[in-house]
């Protein structure tokens, strides 16, 4: 080959790979309330330091006439990390405990290939709140026992018994306020799977593990853009 011939491949490639970022990947984003879910939509959206939303701003869903919850539209949305790119797609859905059936139901309909999981800190703060382990704990128990959302599409009535997302991404939000320089350091070097804030969850991660899903832990800040795209690029390798 000669070299002309090699800038041409190499244009070409170029060209594919920008076309195929631009295909857009369906991704589902769960976790407790309050864990900063809505905040990373607007963040993945519009980019850029997030006002602080209030009480009065969790995300709801309302009833139709079917009795299942009406979910909010979904949107698109643009990551680039190191020169790459990619548009994913999701819905801001609620964490409320009534919500966890809709999270199954949003993910079989749209066949989400990635699962992004949300949590903060609470735990560490207070030993007693299993706010996150009750969110990721409904996502293990409802993919190892199968479970049947309601409200299905058609679509979804035929993929839910085969359903399992190709990933799940693990993001400890808010590291703004619990990450301290040691954590940073590990986290730096790579390390930060092994920092105390994800061992409420190991047991569940390796049980996601064990059905051959693989899992990859990251930690950003939502609300200041902080290791947000590079942290769900990443996650899209494993
Ligand atoms: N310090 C800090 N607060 C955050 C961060 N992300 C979200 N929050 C705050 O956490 C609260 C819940 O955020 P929200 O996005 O509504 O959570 P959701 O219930 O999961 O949708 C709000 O007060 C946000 O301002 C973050 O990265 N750092
Ligand atoms: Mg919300």
């Amino acid at each position: 080959m000669g070299s002309a011939e090699i800038v041409v491949a190499h244009g070409i490639w170029r060209f594919l790979s920008g076309i195929v970022s631009y295909v857009p990947v369906q991704i589902s984003v769960i976790g407790a309330s309050n864990t900063g879910k809505t905040t990373l939509d607007k963040q993945l959206t519009t980019q850029g330091e997030i006002r602080e939303l209030g009480e009065g701003e969790r995300t709801h869903h309302t009833k139709g006439w079917l009795g299942t919850y009406k979910l909010p539209e979904t949107t698109k949305k643009r990551v680039k990390s190191d020169g790459l790119a990619k548009t994913l797609v999701s819905r801001d859905l609620g964490g409320h405990i009534e919500y966890h059936s809709t999270w199954l139901r949003d993910m079989v309909d749209r066949n989400c290939n990635t699962v992004i999981v949300v949590v903060d800190h609470r735990h560490l703060v207070n030993p007693n709140n299993v706010d996150n382990q009750t969110a990721l704990g409904y996502l293990v128990n409802a993919l190892q026992k199968k479970t049947k959302p309601k409200g299905l599409s058609l679509r979804g009535r035929w993929r839910w018994k085969n359903y399992a997302p190709r990933r799940v991404i693990v993001l400890a939000n808010k590291a703004d306020e619990w990450m301290d320089m040691e954590a940073h350091k590990e986290w730096e070097k790579g390390f930060i799977a092994r920092h105390k804030i994800f061992d409420a969850f190991r047991e569940d991660l390796h049980q996601l593990q064990s059905m051959y899903i693989p899992v990859y832990t990251d930690t950003i800040s939502a609300r200041y853009g902080w290791n947000v795209q590079d942290a769900i690029m990443k996650g899209f390798d494993i």
